[in-house]
């Protein structure tokens, strides 16, 4: 399989990654409240113009999420998740040259989604909800394996580890498997330690720190951090004050050899992920 023989290549349905140099993930948030729809053509339309300019500032992958998964949030239906994402999903692969990505856990809103232009999931829970595997494998689509223990609502619940790296590890290590067991092979799947997700402050800092650590996997590596408490316990800042602190760990992850950031502030992070690229390639 060509495949195999070019590990830096992800094929996510109709268009190709080359992940020999890293790339950003730009969010696409549709969980809108209770008063807003995904499915209203204001919505749809207010989705299009803000991937477009993500798209336009550098992003080669729009991330569409409709179930909030910080720390605390509330479980949504499937009905309306799917409701939300669907008709962005459609119009963003339909109108955009950028990998769709789709946040999600849900085995119909995997399906769906795969089917109206998806070229990933993205699932912090690891396909580890009933039916999300086979769905998954179904796509034929790459798959972003994150760490998480729980569910948001009680993740920070006193999280421990005895070494969070190590843990880490071995959980993405038996997600794969899993993976590969439905027929997801070693090459459709990308990594995530899930910073943020079940961790303190000082886990999230150490499990950074020995990012390295996750290249045993063999996988490429996605990062998301943007804007997250980890930022804001160090710096003391509210999130709308995380940028400067976002960027230096987007630069840090990179350097570390991450091949995809997920971010809000896509123009300003382009830039320091196309700098970093160029000293890497330099000979
Ligand atoms: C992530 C991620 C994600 N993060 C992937 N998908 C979120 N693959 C949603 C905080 O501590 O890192 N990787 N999808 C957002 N989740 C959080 C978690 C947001 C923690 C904020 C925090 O502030």
């Amino acid at each position: 399989m060509i495949d195999s023989l070019s590990p830096s290549r992800l094929v996510c349905g109709g268009r190709v990654l080359d992940l020999s140099r890293p790339h950003v993930m730009g969010i696409l948030n549709v969980t809108p409240d209770s008063f807003s729809d995904g499915g209203r053509f204001a919505d749809r339309d207010a989705a299009l113009r803000h991937a477009e300019a993500m798209a336009a500032a550098g992003a080669t992958l729009i991330d569409v999420g409709g179930e909030s998964t910080r720390p605390g949030a509330r479980a949504v239906s499937p009905t309306e998740e799917l409701e939300r994402v669907a008709p962005i999903v459609e119009v963003v692969a339909r109108e955009l040259d950028v990998v769709v990505s789709v946040d999600t856990s849900t085995p119909a809103v995997i399906r769906e989604c795969a089917r109206l232009g998806a070229g990933l999931i993205n699932d912090v829970r690891s396909l580890q909800r009933d039916g999300a595997l086979d769905a998954a494998a179904a796509t034929g689509l790459p798959v972003c394996l994150m760490h998480m223990r729980g569910e948001p609502g009680d993740m920070q619940v006193d999280p421990r580890y005895e070494d969070v790296t190590a843990e880490v590890c071995s959980f993405l290590e038996q997600r794969m498997a899993a993976c590969v067991g439905v027929g997801i092979p070693h090459e459709r799947i990308v990594l995530d330690p899930g910073f943020g997700f079940a961790k303190t402050l000082n886990h999230n800092l150490v499990l950074f720190r020995h990012l390295e650590a996750l290249h045993r996997l063999g996988r490429p590596l996605l990062v998301g951090v943007s804007r997250k408490s980890m930022v804001g316990a160090v710096l003391g800042r509210p999130v709308d004050e995380r940028l400067y602190g976002s960027l230096a760990l987007a630069a840090l992850a990179v350097s570390k050899g991450a091949r995809i950031v997920r971010v809000h502030d896509v123009a300003e992070t382009v830039d320091v992920v196309r700098m970093i690229a160029a000293v890497q390639t330099a000979e």
